[in-house]
């Protein structure tokens, strides 16, 4: 009877788990441009807010002529990052990036996206870019997590 019950919960969850793997569960895709086009030093959006236990891809990207970095000391010490994919000009992926992510530097007309699952609660974590005086001139955000952990809703 044990036997039977395992083999039953085993063939509900399979589909479940082959989902994981090949997609790592559908992400929620949020976008934040690092500069602009006509060179402004800001983050766009400068407020960013995640909830724990979800699955995120944040898209980075970089439509300026500057390099910037995209630096969360605080918030990456609360996150498991997934992977990060740096995607090539045709929107294909370049290469993937696994392990602990603090700091990003997205050169120009360039993109990268970061999977990951915020785990800790934060409240406003500071974003920003460390390139020369960029932080003075205004590249600096916040980042807050909130939430309880509710995986798989
Ligand atoms: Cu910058």
């Amino acid at each position: 009877m044990r036997m039977i019950t395992y083999l039953v919960l085993f063939f509900f969850a399979l589909p479940l788990f082959s989902e994981e793997r090949k997609h790592g569960g559908k992400a929620i895709e949020v976008k934040v441009e690092a500069g602009t086009k006509d060179g402004k030093m800001v983050f766009i959006p400068n407020d960013l807010t995640f909830e724990r236990g979800k699955h995120y891809k944040l898209v980075i990207s970089n439509p300026s002529p500057n390099a910037h970095y995209f630096s969360t000391d605080a918030f990456a010490t609360r996150i498991y990052t997934r992977k990060i994919e740096v995607v090539g000009p045709n929107g294909k992926a370049l290469a993937e990036v696994y392990g602990d992510i603090h700091d990003i530097e997205v050169f120009p007309n360039s993109t990268v996206e970061w999977y990951f699952y915020p785990m800790k609660k934060g409240k406003n974590l500071k974003l920003y870019c460390h390139k020369d005086n960029h932080e003075e001139m205004g590249m600096v955000g916040t980042i807050n997590i909130v939430g309880s952990l509710s995986f798989g809703k």
